[in-house]
This record gives C-alpha cells, structure tokens and sequence, in this order.
C-alpha cells in the first residue's frame, strides 16, 4: 500500500446497473478524499463487459491481469447481459477470473439492518440483524472439472465436480473464524449439506471440527444448508460470522439482505487477504437487466462496497465516514430508492450521501 496516501483502482462498472451505480460510488469516494486527506486515481475500465465481449469475443483482453494485478483495488459494477452473452460466459470469463487470479478466496458480505430499511420479517424479528456471510471463493462448486458426453442423444450425461482442498477449506475457515474472534459475540455457523452430499460435506465439517480447536473462545455450530435458509427467514438474530462454500455462500449472501429488506444495499469485498493481488469490491447484487438505464438502481451497495475498499486500502475513518452518510441518507424517505419504497433515483440517492458525508 502507499505511504503518500495515494492509491490507484480501476473502476469497472460491467454490465446493467453496473454502469450506473459505480459512477455513482465513484462520486462517493470523490467527496471522501477531498475531506480525509487521500487521494484515489481512477482508472476506467470498459472490459470485463459483454460490451465488450460483443466487440472483441471475449470478455477481457488477453493481458487483462499484466494491466490489473499492480492496482490497490478494483471497483466493480455487475456482471451479465444474457440477452447477448450467455451467463456461465460473462460470469467466468471477468468475475471468476478476477477472483481464481487474484487468489481473493474470501468473499466477505456483510449483512445489517439499517436505519429506515423495513424488513419483510419485521414482525417476526427480535433483536438486531447484524452478521456476516464469509464465503469460498475459489473451489468448491464453482469448478471446471467435469463434461457432457454423449451430447444430444438419449445417453446425453453432464457431470461436474466440487473441488475441495485442504489448503482452500483451511484457510477460509481460518479466516471465518479469526473473524468470529474478533466480534463481540464470537460465534461462527458453518453451512454443510454433509447427510446428502456425502463426500465433499462431511470433509467441509471434519476440517470446521480441526480449526474450532485452534479457537476455544469461539462458539460454533452447524447447520444443513436447506435448514440454514429457513433460518435466515425465521430467525436472522442468531447469526454471528456464517462460513460457507462457494455455492452455499453465494446463495446465504443474496438471502440475508433480502431479509433485512433489498439486495441493493449489500456490499462484498472479494478479499486476498495476504495482499499479494489487488482485492475487488462490488455490489452483491447483478446487473438487473429489467430497470437498467432507467436510472432507478440503488446505488448503496456499490457505496457501502467502496467504503469496504477504503476500510482494506488503510483508510477506515473516511469508510466509517461514508457508513455513517449512508445510515443518515436512509433515515430520510425522500434519499431512497424505489427498491425501499422512496421516490429517489440512483443519482439523487448517491446525492443525499455526498450531502451527509459533507453536512
Ligand atoms: N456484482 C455482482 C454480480 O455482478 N454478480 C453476478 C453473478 O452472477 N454473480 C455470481 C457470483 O458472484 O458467483
């Protein structure tokens, strides 16, 4: 990282949405410098787009990583546009890769009730939603181990591994529960399917059981992932750090915000946590082909995801800083988006946080 405080990222906003709500967090990060005393040079990045793909067949220049991996982060949009590029292609040919060469094996997606944001649970919810979702990043379900044969005829069979390693298992569990550690509530839930996927699960839980005994402080416990889903639905005010796989993680980080009222608020970090490769920060949510263009995307999750960047690039007042605008913005029903029953759209919504963060 740099000792002068200036810190280079490449914006790339993707696909849909993407190019509306990272212009927007761009915006953001603007008014942050100026105030903290920092600076971020900005370099816009058209790749990594089915845009892109349509011009060139692929969705990336061939030397994407010589012109990325010397940055101190990435911001990104989202990714997808079936209508042109089909959606294993786009997703694997920018995000996937981004994460496998950048070794960012954790995604981190936190999960919080925020003020003026009405949970669909609301009535049922009892406490305070604040937890987050560690998920693999590299392994695991997302693998290229497999093929069809006999395509097309009767005996057409498709098959795809899961990929666990020891070396990936241990060290998003290592992560996880470092993280746990640190929290208040030290308590870390591990997501498993080990009663019917009965090879891969019960190695995922025998390697939870070998890292638990590193953390006596922590307390832990399983549960199988459809169980774990319900209760996400049922009881949200249990969860502490939940650790899952590659798949299971994905889906646990779109239903948690969902449940704390929209997927637009939340924010991931694709994270190398030994800082050899630039880490990616992103919305969690895709490129919502249905209401792109018409400027009505919520730009929080994108801002809440350029605050985590700044929180890795050192700079963790300026994150608090904009945390705190975005909790002021959406106190105020007239700073939020459609997704949150306002009337703002997504540059109005960036608007009121600049105004909270400058007020
Ligand atoms: N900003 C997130 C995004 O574009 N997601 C698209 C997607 O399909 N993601 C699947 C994944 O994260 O594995």
């Amino acid at each position: 990282m740099n000792s002068n405080r200036v810190y280079t990222i490449a914006s790339i906003p993707g696909d849909g949405i993407g190019v509306e709500v990272t212009p927007a967090a761009e915006r953001v990060l603007e008014a942050t410098q100026k105030r903290f005393g920092f600076r971020l040079d900005v370099e816009a990045v058209d790749y990594a787009s089915c845009d892109y793909y349509t011009k060139h067949g692929r969705m990336m220049p061939e030397d994407w990583k010589k012109r990325l991996e010397g940055k101190d982060a990435l911001l990104f949009g989202a990714v997808g546009w079936p209508d042109t590029v089909p959606d294993h292609i786009s997703l694997w040919g920018s995000l996937v890769q981004f994460r496998r060469e950048f070794d960012q094996y954790v995604s981190l997606r936190p999960v919080r009730l925020m003020p003026g944001v009405r949970s669909p649970l609301a009535d049922r919810v009892h406490g305070d939603i604040d937890f987050v979702v560690v998920r693999e990043n590299t392994e695991g379900e997302y693998s290229q181990v497999g093929g069809r044969m006999f395509a097309g005829t009767d005996r057409e069979t498709v098959l795809q591994e899961t990929v666990l390693t020891r070396t990936g298992t241990d060290r998003i569990l290592r992560y996880a529960f470092e993280l746990a550690n640190g929290r208040p509530r030290k308590h870390l839930t591990s997501a498993t399917k080990s009663n019917g996927i009965a090879i891969s699960m019960p190695y995922w839980d025998e390697r939870v059981e070998a890292m638990a005994q590193h953390y006596p402080e922590v307390s832990w416990n399983k549960f199988h992932i459809d169980n774990l889903a319900a209760q996400f639905v049922l009881n949200p005010s249990q969860f502490d750090v939940v650790v899952g796989s590659n798949l299971f993680g994905d889906i646990l980080s779109d239903l948690g915000p969902a449940c704390t009222g929209t997927i637009g608020i939340a924010p991931s970090g694709n994270i190398d946590p030994e800082r050899r490769f630039p880490s990616l920060f992103e919305p969690v949510h895709g490129s919502a082909p249905d209401i792109a263009g018409k400027g009505i995307a919520n730009p929080i999750g994108a801002i809440w995801a350029a605050s985590m960047m700044l929180d890795h690039l050192g700079e963790s007042d300026a994150a608090a800083a904009i945390m705190r605008a975005v909790e002021t913005s959406l106190s105020d029903e007239r700073s939020r988006t459609r997704d949150l029953g306002g009337k703002a759209d997504c540059a109005g919504c960036a608007d009121a946080v600049i105004d909270a963060l400058n007020a």
